[in-house]
């Protein structure tokens, strides 16, 4: 097969010229082509079987212990101008970057196969959807895709009808990590990525096509492209209002986006639309209307368990990939807090000895369509999207950030997504726990200056007659003593009521200098058990705190000079003053 499009036959052509492989596979996306990899890699080890009888269609993949998560020091968005990477992603001239990268893939094909992706991020049929084509020599990137993307004959066939796509070349090479780059060339439409397998780094559609190149696209052509989950919520009366919700990796975001109503809440109901990538346009009606690009999740498996995700334990029990969980004696997969089991090995397929570390490794991940969740919207297939009602920005803070205040309008909201900062996680090598400024949990993902991209929120907000109203949320403020004070999971429910309350003008709020927060009674915590005090301290605002933190703020963006919109700095001077 090859495609009726010559830009696309000749890009492949090129491809296969550099990396000269043995053979050349289109990936046309049918269940016969996936069992045919499928039995490869069981044949050669990429993928073990998990037992068939509690989880049939389930398969283990071992990544190699040095490529487990994103690799931020090695990624690179490459424009001609310097300045419009900006001081928030490391960035290396086009031409030097290209000559780097293709010395790598130079002859890296040679006896491995190429497999040709032709998929779509967002509904087949929908405007708002973009294409690429990812050439990759893993065939576990293939079946990663198949899950997380709309992927093979029909995304050709749009490819072919519209005459353009995104360019995504990946090899694993030698998973050398002294051997690796994540390269972005957003003025042409262009991924290469060399020498990983784990998803971030290599299901090139998600973060480096639906995200940096596509954040990019959507400056230029006045929609927006973000790092958030979407999700419906239906009240006891059957309205339903959609939350787009913006929290850096690993922070809870598939749990929301899943999320089971308390006991207390019968008649309310959770639709998961998205877990990770939201994109918004502006609708006709003054709103902004959102699809989810992706068809699958790609979730972290630590800490899914009955208690925190029990619609996320239930669509993993068929048809999933997980990759660096670790299995119990009965070969079915186990991570730390999914059951009390056992495990018997650790994710590198050694016998478990807790002295080792966990059995799973902590960015261990679960790859399935997201049509197996039961709380799946249908919406999510919808081509015009969903009307957004509100937007939540929130970080992983254990101190001074409350439990939730609404930001007072669009502009003041585009100040507290950039004034975002959150703990580091093992979504990505480095340090974990580290508190560090990720602006609308983009710092990762943001194919341009910063500066830049604030102006771009400002400007689409400017030009919305209904605009979302915006929210911060922290679930993760600690006590002196270190433990949670908000219950989280299913309880965020009250949360969420609360800013529907909002929304529909049922809750007054209480103005504060940062913000509005819920005023006394407002919050929702019938058959709750949390002491009165509790809830003072995660309802507080901390001025002193708030100055200091206020003043940080003011000078991370100062980094960001010229391109630092004015207003933003007007937006953080009315705050200070309030708080003065
Ligand atoms: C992810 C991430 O995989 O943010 O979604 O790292
Ligand atoms: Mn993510």
């Amino acid at each position: 097969m090859a495609s009726r499009l010559e830009s696309l036959n000749q890009w492949v052509s090129e491809v296969a010229a550099l990396t000269t492989p043995d053979e050349i596979v289109w990936c046309d996306g049918s269940e016969q082509q996936s069992e045919a990899l499928k039995a490869q890699m069981l044949a050669n080890g990429d993928l073990l079987e998990l037992n068939q009888e509690t989880h049939p269609g389930c398969y283990l993949h071992r990544s190699d212990p040095k490529d487990v998560a994103r690799v931020e020091h090695l990624t690179f968005v490459c424009t001609s101008d310097k300045a419009d990477a900006g001081p928030n992603n490391h960035w290396m001239d086009p031409a030097a970057a290209h000559a780097k990268i293709d010395g790598l893939f130079a002859g890296c094909m040679r006896g491995r196969t190429m497999y040709v992706i032709p998929y779509c991020m967002g509904p087949i049929d929908s405007p708002f959807s973009r294409c690429g084509v990812e050439i990759t020599d893993s065939p576990y990137v293939v079946e990663n895709m198949r899950l997380m993307t709309r992927m093979g004959t029909p995304a050709l066939q749009r490819i072919e009808s519209e005459g353009s796509f995104v360019k995504g070349l990946h090899s694993i090479g030698e998973l050398d990590p002294e051997r690796r780059f994540i390269m972005h060339f957003p003025e042409e439409l262009t991924i290469k990525s060399y020498g990983s397998g784990y998803g971030g780094n290599a299901l090139l559609g998600k973060k480096c096509h639906a995200l940096r190149l596509a954040s990019w696209q959507a400056r230029d052509q006045g929609w927006l492209a973000e790092h958030m989950l979407i999700v419906g919520v239906q009240s006891p009366q059957g309205d339903t209002h959609y939350i787009a919700a913006a929290f850096p990796s690993a922070c809870g975001k598939t749990n929301l986006a899943m999320l089971i109503p308390p006991e207390t809440h019968p008649g309310w109901k959770v639709w998961t639309v998205g877990d990770d990538i939201c994109w918004m346009h502006p609708g006709k009606d003054g709103r902004l209307w959102a699809i989810n690009p992706e068809s699958g999740f790609f979730g972290v498996a630590p800490g899914t368990g009955e208690k925190t995700n029990p619609n996320a334990v239930a669509m993993l029990d068929r048809d999933a990939i997980f990759t660096n969980v670790g299995v119990t004696a009965d070969n079915q997969p186990w991570w730390e807090g999914l059951s009390d089991q056992q495990p018997v090995k650790d994710w590198q397929g050694r016998d478990y000895q807790p002295g080792n570390g966990p059995a799973a490794h902590p960015n261990a991940r679960f790859t399935v369509s997201m049509r197996q969740c039961n709380s799946f919207s249908p919406e999510a297939d919808n081509p015009a999207g969903v009307p957004i009602s509100a937007i939540v920005f929130g970080g992983r803070r254990a101190s001074l950030i409350p439990l939730v205040f609404e930001a007072r309008d669009w502009a003041h909201g585009v100040l507290v997504g950039a004034s975002m900062a959150s703990e580091t996680t093992a979504a990505a090598t480095g340090a974990v726990g580290v508190v560090r400024r990720d602006p609308m949990a983009m710092k990762p993902f943001c194919g341009y200056n910063f500066g830049d991209y604030w102006q771009h929120w400002l400007k689409v907000g400017a030009g919305l007659s209904n605009p979302p109203r915006v929210f911060h949320v922290n679930w993760f403020r600690k006590s002196a003593e270190g433990r949670f004070m908000w219950p989280g999971f299913g309880d965020n429910l009250r949360v969420l009521q609360w800013m529907i309350d909002r929304c529909d003008g049922r809750a007054q709020g209480r103005q504060e200098p940062i913000g509005v927060l819920p005023a006394e009674g407002e919050l929702n915590t019938e058959g709750l058990d949390i002491a009165p005090q509790v809830l003072d301290e995660l309802l507080t605002v901390d001025s002193e705190g708030w100055r200091a933190e206020l003043e940080a703020i003011g000078e991370y963006m100062a980094g960001f000079g010229e391109r630092c919109p004015p207003q933003l700095q007007a937006e953080r001077e009315r705050t200070e003053n309030a708080l003065n």
